[in-house]
């Protein structure tokens, strides 16, 4: 299941990963390949559209992340409008009815009966007592097949030989209350196709008797006509959740995707084979991340994003234009960057780099010992001092030196350094553009693509 639609959601970002600027161009390209693989995949036009819309905003609307590149932000976007259309976080199923009906709704063939079974399997698990109900009465091989179901998994099935599905319900409650069982499930009859009398028997279930659930089986295979479907059972019952079977099967995924989109309903269990055992809560988060296959990235996203929070860039920002940055400055930002973790899980999570286990170990063990030298440096000049770097003088800096441990020319070097990189700062006419340009090749570096490398070796003689 959405194995196809994975494959091209990975190619895609593949493409772009190789850009170091996201620009309006690749930009859209990539948006016209999501789209064509969202419809390939089967999904609704409408939800297409939605879709594809939303990526664009956020990615035009978003400021460039300080410590990841363009491309990987974008994943981040997509998985998380992935996540916005499988729908919100999972709720529980609600069991405040007395009594607790659980009504199961569906076409022919979607996988009620299967699902039934699964639920009181799973119920009895969680320590509830359920009672399997069979009204569908009108072919007898429905209620065999749910009697059959009931003595596998060892729950008891309420039947009659009577077409009267009120008065089975109404028994069956009367049987549940007599008998110690607390919550009843309703398998319930399905057609081919939407129909009237169908519908009408549905409806009448509904208002008569008020089941707290009214769990809408959506088989995932079926194509578009998912959506009319769901959007139906919707209008005329409120269904108050969807169950997703046969996610195990080979399909594009498309029409699952459309109809919690279109129904805005939440998926609230998952039918994931054959087996009795086969039900699983859903959590769209991780079906997300199944999807676009990219956790990684993602989640190195979400660290960037923590770390480093708009307001303090916005700081830098302002300090840099007015060339105020200073040592302290500096040892903020070394700090921010070790806030990543370790360095040597930082270079391992970026897929594709190619370093060996050793190699990452040794760029980020040396690029760890820099740090702490500069530290020891800085941390040796008076609070004045570390503010106001233009005070440094050939005075000022033999004392440090001998404070520190750390030879003269060392010290020099790194202050020259220092120097040119506040210039530079300065130096930039559109501080904006310019951050997010410099937050852009920071990214890379933090990515070992330019990397640490570089800028160790800009700091190399300082050892
Ligand atoms: N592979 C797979 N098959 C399923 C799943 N759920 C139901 N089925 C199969 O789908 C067919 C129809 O299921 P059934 O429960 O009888 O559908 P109903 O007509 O809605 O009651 C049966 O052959 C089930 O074994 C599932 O999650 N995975
Ligand atoms: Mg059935």
């Amino acid at each position: 299941m959405f194995d196809s639609l994975s494959d091209r959601l990975q190619d895609i970002i593949r493409k772009t990963a190789g850009e170091s600027e996201l620009t309006q161009e690749n930009m859209q390209d990539a948006l016209r390949e999501i789209r064509r693989a969202l419809l390939e995949a089967d999904v609704n036009l409408r939800v297409v559209k939605a879709f594809i819309s939303n990526i664009k905003d956020r990615a035009e609307g978003e400021s460039v992340l300080t410590g990841v590149n363009p491309s990987q932000q974008l994943v981040k976007i997509v998985h998380d409008e992935l996540i916005a259309l499988l729908g919100k976080e999972l709720k529980p199923l609600d069991f405040s009815g007395h009594p607790n009906l659980i009504m199961m709704l569906g076409l022919q063939g979607s996988g009620k009966t299967t699902s039934s079974a699964k639920l009181a399997v799973k119920l009895k698990k969680e320590g509830r007592n359920p009672l399997l109900v069979a009204c569908d009465v009108y072919r007898p091989a429905a209620v065999t097949q749910l009697k059959t179901l009931g003595e596998q998994i060892g729950t008891e099935v309420y039947f009659e030989e009577s077409k009267d599905v009120q008065g089975i319900i109404n028994n069956a409650i009367n049987y549940a209350k007599e008998n110690g069982f607390n919550t009843l499930i309703l398998d319930t009859a399905g057609r081919l196709q939407i129909d009237i009398d169908m519908m009408a028997e549905l409806m009448l279930i509904d208002r008569i008797f008020h089941p707290a659930e009214k769990l809408l089986v959506i088989d995932s295979m079926t194509g578009q006509e998912a959506v009319n479907v769901a959007e139906n059972f919707d209008a005329q019952l409120g269904v108050t959740g969807l169950v997703l079977t046969k996610l195990d099967g080979d399909s594009r995924g498309g029409a699952a995707l459309s109809v919690v989109y279109c129904t805005q309903k939440t998926i609230k269990l998952t039918g994931t084979g054959e087996k009795l055992n086969a039900l699983e809560d859903f959590y769209p988060e991780r079906m997300a991340t199944r999807i676009l296959g990219m956790g990684d990235i993602v989640s190195l996203v979400e660290r960037a994003q923590e770390v480093f929070d708009e307001k303090s860039a916005k700081e830098m920002e302002a300090k840099m234009a007015k060339a105020e940055f200073s040592f302290n400055d500096f040892l903020k930002m070394q700090s921010q960057m070790k806030m990543f973790g370790s360095m040597d899980n930082l270079l391992g999570m970026i897929p594709g780099l190619g370093l060996s286990r050793d190699d990452r170990q040794k760029i980020s063990h040396e690029g760890e010992k820099q740090f702490k030298r500069i530290e020891v440096f800085i941390q040796s000049m008076t609070p004045e001092e570390r503010e106001h770097p233009e005070l440094m003088n050939t005075s000022r800096k033999r004392r440090i030196s001998e404070g520190s441990g750390i030879p003269l020319h060392d010290v020099n070097q790194f202050i020259a350094q220092f120097e040119q990189m506040r210039k530079m700062m300065k130096g930039f006419s559109d501080v904006k553009k310019n951050m997010g340009k410099m937050a852009g090749k920071f990214g890379q570096e933090m990515g070992g693509k330019l990397s640490m490398h570089q800028m160790m070796k800009n700091m190399r003689r300082f050892k």
